[in-house]
């Protein structure tokens, strides 16, 4: 295995589903249980927002009790110990990251332990339940909390830096996402024209496995570990 300056692993629900959240997609997942319109667009929100605070306000406390798993551990120990750059870009809303230690981290959708002042944009910590009555601790303006989570049809955070990182990576990794969901799904392809070797480590093969140059399939918490083991073994034995 050749040694990389700079890596970019691109991280997805497959990755926190050994740590018992539930992936989106899957036979069991959440849009089998939930219409993404209903709960994951502003559209939905401002037709029925009792429900997409019900949605997160579970979601966030299932969150707050999960553990990072194996591939989580595996990841920050990459950030710790790899000789080159390390990048996390998650689509995942949990901090399961943060938790395994991982800083160098970009939560492209957003993070359910946020709220969001659509009065003022400001960003609050949130551990509680979010609801319709509560005050803007930096405006007061009542009614204008949100999760501070991306829904369909709103921009991305962070794009410039993610694409900046894109562009100058010569290793990217895509881990547990199944590659359904724009702009993160064309990362690989960002990636591919930087001249990148591109690496998938999922459950299954993808949306758009054919993007990649190499496949590894298995359950996260196995096959990150290895891949983290083999590539620091290479950048210290080169
Ligand atoms: C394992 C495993 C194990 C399981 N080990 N692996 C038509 C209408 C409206 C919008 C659009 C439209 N057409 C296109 C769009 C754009 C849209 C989009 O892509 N839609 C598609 C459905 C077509 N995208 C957007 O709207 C985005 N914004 C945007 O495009 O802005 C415009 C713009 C962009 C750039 C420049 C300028 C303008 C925003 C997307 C926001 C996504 N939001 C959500 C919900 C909010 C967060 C939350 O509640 O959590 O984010 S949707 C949901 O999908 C969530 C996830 O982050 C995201 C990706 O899902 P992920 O992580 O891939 O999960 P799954 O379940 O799909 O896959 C899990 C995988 O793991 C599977 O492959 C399993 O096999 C695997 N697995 N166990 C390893 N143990």
């Amino acid at each position: 295995m050749a040694a990389y300056q700079r890596i970019v692993v691109l991280t997805g629900a497959g990755l926190s589903a050994e740590s018992g959240l539930s992936t989106f997609r899957d036979a069991d997942g959440i849009w089998a249980r939930y219409d993404y319109r209903d709960v994951a667009t502003p559209e939905g929100f401002a037709r029925n927002p009792e429900l997409v605070y019900e949605f997160y306000n579970r979601r966030r406390r299932d969150g707050m009790k999960a553990q990072p798993n194996a591939a989580h551990i595996a990841l920050a120990k990459l950030e710790r110990e790899y000789p080159g750059e390390v990048l996390i870009v998650t689509q995942n809303v949990d901090t399961l990251h943060e938790a395994a230690g991982s800083r160098n981290l970009i939560h492209m959708h957003g993070q359910m332990a946020l709220s969001l002042c659509a009065a003022c944009d400001a960003r609050s910590p949130w551990v509680e339940d979010l609801s319709p009555d509560l005050a803007c601790p930096s405006c007061s303006t009542t009614g204008s909390m949100r999760p501070d989570v991306v829904w369909f049809g709103e921009i991305p955070y962070e794009l410039e830096r993610i694409s900046a990182a894109l562009s100058g990576c010569d290793l990217f990794l895509s881990i547990g996402t199944s590659g359904n969901v724009y702009p993160a799904a064309g990362f690989v392809a960002a990636a591919r024209e930087a001249g990148a070797h591109t690496v998938e480590l999922n459950l299954e093969p993808s949306e758009g496995t054919s993007l990649f140059a190499e496949r590894i399939e298995g359950p996260a918490s196995r096959v990150v570990p290895a891949y983290v083991d083999r590539l620091l073994a290479a950048a210290t034995s080169g």
